[in-house]
């Protein structure tokens, strides 16, 4: 039972019990993924005194280095999952390869792994723009006791256990599923406690808003073009709305509270989109289902797709479940 103002660690204690194997570590996974969050949180809202205390790979008045804010990220996030020893591996999109992790008694005792994208959107931190982390949580196919092994990370996202995002904007919030249901938890940043304030967060199953880089339209899939006419055409509920911030946990969180879809498609110049399957899209498309919505890549159901690859870009449409049918139907008129 999901009661507005709970502080996230009372909601986690008591929805303890609806993951399906419960032992306590999935719970103490996504307090560690909290702690980490609130110290991202900390960096961010510094960002704009760069200048002031030196700038990235300077060093700053104090004589301390100055880090990228995506590899002080990247770096807290994994730093936080090593120290306490509770999954098995670590994919960022940060990386080249997985990380492994012993577990506490060097016995490869763990049995999750987390894919994640520490900072995303982190072009749009130099203009004070809402950035996010973006995470995904699956059990490990491979034997615990041995190494963690890339075919646990390459599981299609129906697989996935949690997932969630943290979006560091006006105010900093960490939204989540396991599997039952959405529930978004708002930091009071004096307390730097996270308290229940968007609870059972559905999508629309319809909206007015849509989200694509309509700079790259000449290089679109026709059928992307023609959605995108849909969309502007005067006729009912039409022509939408065009909402675009380039930052993709900023973009699909308005739509699901607004209702509207977000569009990455492939083009003439990226191939296979943008978006990482593992770290983007699988955790998004997992979120948008638990909240009504859906995810696909104009033709399958994201949580579907067989990752062949840690890294691997798929076209990616997500938001409200009617949009995205039409989307769809777009494309399927050119196969
Ligand atoms: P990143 O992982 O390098 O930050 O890229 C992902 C971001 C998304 O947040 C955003 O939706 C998209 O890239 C914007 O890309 P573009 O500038 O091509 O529209
Ligand atoms: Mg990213």
């Amino acid at each position: 039972m999901a009661t507005k103002n709970q502080s996230l660690g009372e909601f986690i204690i008591e929805n303890q019990n609806d993951f399906q194997y419960s032992s306590g570590e999935l719970s103490r996974l996504i307090n560690s993924i909290r702690l980490a969050a609130k110290m991202v949180n900390h960096e961010v809202n510094k960002a704009g005194l760069v200048d002031i205390t030196g700038s990235a790979g300077e060093i700053n008045t104090q004589g301390e280095d100055q880090q990228k804010l995506d590899v002080f990220a990247n770096d807290t996030f994994i730093r936080t999952l090593t120290k306490r020893q509770i999954v098995c591996g670590i994919a960022s999109e940060e990386n080249d390869d997985f990380i492994t992790i012993e577990g506490q008694r060097n016995d490869h005792g763990n049995k999750y792994v987390v894919a994640m994208d520490p900072l995303d959107g982190s072009s749009n931190i130099d203009v004070n723009v809402s950035v996010g982390t973006i995470f995904s949580i699956y059990r490990r196919i491979t034997p615990v006791g041995t190494p963690v092994q890339l075919e646990d990370f390459l599981q299609p996202g129906n697989m996935q256990v949690a997932a969630g995002y943290i979006i560091y904007g006006t105010s900093t919030m960490l939204v989540y599923t396991t599997g039952n249901g959405v529930n978004g938890f708002t930091l009071n940043p004096s307390l730097g406690t996270y308290y229940l304030s968007h609870p059972n967060m559905t999508f629309p199953d319809d909206g007015n808003i849509y989200s694509v880089n309509e700079g790259n339209y000449s290089h679109f899939p026709q059928g992307v073009k023609d959605y995108i006419k849909y969309c502007q055409t005067e006729e009912g509920d039409r022509p939408y709305t065009s909402r675009y911030i380039g930052s993709l946990v900023s973009d699909i969180h308005r739509n699901m509270i607004k209702g509207g879809i977000y569009m990455y498609p492939r083009s003439s110049k990226a191939k296979e989109g943008k978006l990482r399957l593992l770290y983007e899209c699988n955790p998004m498309a997992f979120i948008a289902e638990q909240a009504g919505g859906s995810a696909s890549d104009g033709h399958e159901r994201i949580l579907d797709l067989k990752p062949t690859e840690l890294h691997q870009r798929v076209p990616f449409f997500c938001g409200s479940k009617n949009m995205v049918a039409k989307a769809e139907e777009f494309m399927t008129k050119y196969p």
